[in-house]
């Protein structure tokens, strides 16, 4: 049978398949032939044998098509690859309008550790209720501008609830974004059933279960099935060890630039003839996306 990792946890998988939710073991070949920590992990393809009404065992892990990982410090200096969810479609970014304020610096983070891992991104702008709608879109305009798909919400109104849900459709979405943004409500709009608890200060996803460390996938029950990623973790995916030269390729508007300034290694910051500069005096990149950018490269260095 082949099956999805819906949550891993101390050598235990819970695997949805066409016979239910199987807790897993792995084969003891596959232990042997990968490192313990990325095996198996959530969101990937397996093939298991069932052993008993609740219980199988992993043969196989297959092949991932994408994976949001960080690069983690592996044994003598080499990096190694920290998987957090395989086989990703998308990264949805929520943020709200207000209630708590919008951080454009924070969405920009989320947005390079999205290209960085060269995943989609969606951003959700929740809250429309509490604010001017034209002003949510001035929130807005510049991810608009560079690309990027943005959904405006409320979870209490139910603006947009539909769109996001048509999104999220027979998708493995990762969904983050600061607390208090309203991540549990919309999941909670989307499907009643689900009962995420909501508040300022959430254990939404992990209330009644022994950890609250843990990532899972959640299956939706929508018409074209998918999974929506709760993983705690990338709340803290710094930047590091994501080198400078990957910095500028994760701002997207750059890269048309990229290349084009006067020193290959320009720091884009005070050499001349630098094209980013330029672009970002002539307005074709955004004083605050730049200004971003600066930020995170001094947090780099
Ligand atoms: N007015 C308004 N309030 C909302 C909306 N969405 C969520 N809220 C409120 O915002 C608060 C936080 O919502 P949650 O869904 O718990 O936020 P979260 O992003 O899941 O937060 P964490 O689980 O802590 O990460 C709750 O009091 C919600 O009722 C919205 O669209 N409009
Ligand atoms: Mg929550
Ligand atoms: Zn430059």
């Amino acid at each position: 049978m082949q099956g999805t990792v819906l949550r891993a946890q101390s050598g235990f998988f819970w695997v949805q398949t066409e016979a239910g939710v199987l807790e897993c073991r792995l084969r003891g070949r596959l232990k042997k032939e990968r490192l313990a920590t990325d095996i198996a992990v959530i969101g990937d393809t397996v093939r298991v044998v069932q052993v008993s009404p609740q219980q199988g065992v992993i043969e196989e892990v297959l092949p991932r098509r994408t994976t949001l990982a960080r690069r983690a410090s592996g044994s003598r200096g080499a990096w190694k690859e920290d998987v957090l969810v395989a086989n990703v479609d998308q990264v949805v970014l929520v943020c709200a309008c207000t209630a708590p304020d919008f951080h454009p610096r924070m969405l920009d983070r989320y947005l390079v550790i999205t290209e960085f891992n060269a995943l989609d991104a969606l951003i959700v702008a929740n809250k429309v209720d509490l604010v001017d709608g034209a002003y949510a879109h001035s929130l807005f305009a510049t991810y608009e501008r560079v690309g990027y798909r943005v959904i405006y919400t409320s979870a209490k109104t139910g603006l947009g609830i539909a769109e996001l849900h048509a999104h999220l459709a027979g998708r493995m979405s990762v969904v983050t974004g600061r607390s208090g943004v309203g991540k549990s409500s919309l999941l909670n709009a989307i499907q009643p059933d689900l009962c995420l608890a909501t508040s300022a200060v959430s254990t939404a996803l992990n209330k009644g279960r022994h950890t609250t460390t843990v990532a899972e996938l959640i299956p939706l029950a929508s018409y074209a099935g998918g999974y929506v990623a709760d993983t705690p973790g990338i709340r803290e995916i710094g930047l590091w060890r994501i080198s400078v030269d990957e910095l500028d390729w994760c701002f997207r508007e750059f890269r048309p630039f990229l290349g084009q300034c006067a020193f290959h290694n320009c720091s884009h910051r005070h050499e001349p003839d630098c094209a980013v500069r330029a672009a970002v005096e002539c307005g074709d990149i955004t004083a605050e996306r730049y200004d971003s950018y600066l930020r995170l490269r001094m947090d780099e260095a």
